[in-house]
């Protein structure tokens, strides 16, 4: 569906369209097409969070899309796993009946020895799990537990407030104080910031929590560079606070609290003086943020999935999202807390939509994703993995502690099928690249976890080369293994018919591009949570220090003395568009900022090339002696491909496996390590 404008010398079309990417803003696009071509790639005006504005790199999406070094035809691997990768371009019937093949005989000794591995390359339903989901039903392979980003704090919300709830996004603009917290929104979270600015201009005062120096943190009033993983005990420092002073909301706790007479007795023992030694900051710093929250109403919290990242990351989720239940802030629809608002979306989605019932009663194993590598490598797992398919993700580059993940990969008795865009890290270690259709190329609808919009993505030209959509790999996949159920006939607009329930009105958010959700504005303002006795749930929550700090494992900090995060670079999206040279050359290559004392304190020169270290690995990157940067934790900006870095590793060579408190995620923030001059 498609707006024409006035045709001028040669047809121009305006198709509407969404942002694939994982990102909370999941913006509605404006896709103009001279001859068939896409010229440009804008923000929808009339979509309100868009506001016609887009971030740099998905202004850059056309030169991903006509990029030359997109991948086009299907391309079988002719070099060993751990030579250089060499590949010759197959048809597609050769590629799928091979594929098919080497499956069936897999499947025929176990199915669950295949293993998907997909993540958020695309949000969209249709190109997300839709037919992937039919396929890998059916077939009964392993399950995946898709626990990369944001599952820790997904078990925290839902443990706390029932789902994954919070504020919308536009009410941000009428608060007098907002706390960004775990939050570079000026890089991740754009259009969050728009609203923030306008509260800003409207006298709000704006506070960043955040162990970075960040772009965002130089916008706001005031910026709290605590130690990173104690965010926990700095929630509960600041309850302490709250008690002592009687700035409670104590109607609101006793209507709509439960477990709070617990969590007083826990937060009593965290005095300022107690909290600011744990968290790295001053006890005013302490005491003025909890006065701050506790007399400026309304007051918001923009918290963000960067804070989660760490061993402790759910119960401090948690401990976060109570502030807003003892001060009452909820009762306004300008306060509360945002982390994510996806659960919104739950009972307007369709269920069936994967097609759980293909499963016929089996319970395939689950694979957490954030451990693909000791699962790669482990021998005693019944069965190995013996297959892996690979799409909207490249774990090679982002999974943690590469030096397991990269030996996984180049198991020669590991058959490995990536669909992709380019020849990413993973790509280069596949048996079989399938070209995949961009956003540009295919429909999909999305919902978001930063809004509470539901989009439709209109294809705006017909697929590059020999590239099909996701669903279309999978649905010919099927084919050849010779799946025959109906469902793996329909349409990609039969699926996008289906994905969500009666309550959508398809036609209309096909004609308009984007439809809102009916949602109360100020959700919780009397209580009914969705917990099963509708109340907040306080209870258990508390600080859990990192795996690896100077606090809990000095021994160890006495050896690795630097405390690492790997925060996004600003115009790359996890590993995605690290490829598109006009991005790459903005960011220039890979930086790790460090203060000027530890830099000192190790000979550092600012721009020389440096090796970061510790007991899982090392890689290579030049230093920058940087404000940005607090003493004692460094900054090592990501995620580069390994292969365009120096020395071809990158940040993920020295991050753990170890999984979080809650939710079975990884903990890429919590981690120590060493810094030399490189020679
Ligand atoms: N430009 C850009 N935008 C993106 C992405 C991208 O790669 N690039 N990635 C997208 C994805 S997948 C996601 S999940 C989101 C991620 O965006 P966010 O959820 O905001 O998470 P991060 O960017 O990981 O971290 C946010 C901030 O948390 C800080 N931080 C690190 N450790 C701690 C800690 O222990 N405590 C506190 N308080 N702060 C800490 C980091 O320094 C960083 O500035 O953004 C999405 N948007
Ligand atoms: N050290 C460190 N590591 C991190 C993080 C960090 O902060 N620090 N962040 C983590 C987070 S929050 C996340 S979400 C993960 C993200 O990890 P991933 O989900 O793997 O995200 P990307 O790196 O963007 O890779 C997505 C891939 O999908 C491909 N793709 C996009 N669209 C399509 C499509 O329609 N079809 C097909 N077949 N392919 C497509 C892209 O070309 C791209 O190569 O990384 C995590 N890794
Ligand atoms: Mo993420």
């Amino acid at each position: 569906m498609s707006e024409s404008t006035a045709p001028t010398a040669t047809t121009t079309t305006l198709v509407k369209g969404a942002c694939p990417h994982d990102c909370p803003d999941t913006c509605a696009l404006r896709i103009t097409v001279e001859g068939g071509r896409v010229i440009k790639v804008q923000g929808q005006p009339d979509h309100p969070s868009t506001h016609g504005a887009l971030c740099t790199k998905v202004s850059r999406y056309p030169e991903r899309t006509y990029h030359a070094e997109r991948v086009l035809q299907p391309m079988k691997r002719v070099s060993a796993k751990t030579e250089p990768p060499l590949f010759s371009t197959v048809s597609w019937g050769e590629a799928l009946s091979d594929i098919a093949a080497r499956l069936k005989a897999i499947a025929a000794r176990d199915p669950q020895a295949i293993q998907p591995y997909s993540y958020a390359g695309t949000m969209g339903l249709l190109q997300g799990e839709a037919m992937a989901g039919r396929f890998f039903n059916k077939l009964g392979a392993a399950r995946l537990d898709r626990t990369i980003c944001a599952s820790a704090g997904a078990a925290a919300l839902s443990a706390t407030y029932g789902h994954k709830l919070g504020m919308h996004l536009p009410f941000f603009a009428e608060s007098q104080l907002i706390l960004i917290w775990g939050s570079n929104s000026i890089a991740s979270n754009l259009h969050f910031w728009t609203y923030a600015n306008q509260a800003k201009r409207n006298g709000a005062k704006l506070i960043c929590i955040d162990p970075r120096k960040t772009e965002t943190a130089d916008k706001c009033h005031q910026h709290i560079a605590l130690l990173p993983g104690t965010d926990g005990a700095l929630a509960l420092g600041l309850m302490h606070e709250l008690i002592t002073n009687d700035w409670l909301d104590h109607d609101y706790i006793a209507r709509h609290v439960d477990g709070f007479e617990e969590l007083k007795t826990r937060a009593l023992a965290w005095t300022p003086e107690k909290t600011a030694a744990v968290c790295g900051i001053t006890a005013d710093e302490v005491r003025g943020l909890a006065r701050d929250y506790a007399q400026t109403k309304p007051a918001a919290i923009r918290l963000n999935y960067g804070m989660q990242r760490v061993r402790g990351g759910g119960n401090a989720v948690r401990l976060v999202a109570l502030l807003p239940c003892l001060t009452g802030a909820w009762r306004s629809r300008a306060g509360g807390l945002l982390l994510s608002s996806s659960g919104w979306f739950a009972p307007f989605k369709n269920p069936q939509l994967e097609r759980p019932d293909l499963l016929a009663g089996r319970q395939p194993r689950m694979v957490n994703m954030s451990s693909i590598g000791d699962a790669l490598l482990d021998e005693t797992l019944a069965p190995r993995i013996e297959a892996l398919i690979v799409y909207n993700s490249n774990p090679v580059a982002v999974a943690p502690e590469s030096p397991k993940v990269v030996k996984g990969f180049q198991r020669s008795d590991l058959f490995t099928v990536v669909l992709e865009h380019f020849m990413t890290d993973t790509a280069d270690l596949a048996d079989y690249v399938l070209p995949a259709t961009t956003q540009l190329e295919h429909l999909d609808v999305h919902t978001s976890y930063g809004h509470t919009d539901v989009l439709i993505n209109h294809p705006a030209v017909a697929p590059l080369g020999e590239a099909k959509p996701n669903t279309q790999i999978f649905r010919e996949l099927a084919a050849a293994m010779g799946f025959d159920e109906a469902c793996f006939a329909e349409t990609d607009e039969q699926l996008a018919r289906q994905a969500f329930t009666a309550a959508v009105d398809f036609d209309a958010l096909a004609e308009q591009g984007w439809q809102s959700l009916p949602i109360a504005e100020a959700p919780f303002a009397d209580g009914g949570f969705a917990t099963p006795n509708g109340r907040a749930n306080a209870a258990g929550a508390d600080y859990l220090p990192n795996y690896e700090s100077q606090q809990s494992t000095p021994a160890l900090a006495a050896r690795f003395p630097l405390a690492m995060i790997s925060p996004p670079a600003r115009n790359f999206l996890n590993s995605s568009f690290v490829n598109v040279k006009s991005l790459r050359d903005i960011e220039g290559e890979p930086l790790l900022e460090i203060h000027a004392d530890d830099a000192a304190a190790r000979g550092l020169a600012d721009g020389g090339l440096v090796r970061v270290f510790n007991e899982r690995g090392s890689y290579h990157c030049k230093a920058s002696i940087s404000a940005r940067a607090r003493p004692g934790v460094v900054n090592g900006l990501g995620v580069w491909w390994r292969k365009l870095g120096p020395r071809g590793s990158n940040v993920n060579e020295v991050t753990h496996q170890r999984l979080t408190d809650l939710g079975e995620a990884p903990c890429f923030y919590d981690c120590l390590v060493e810094v030399e001059a490189a020679a």
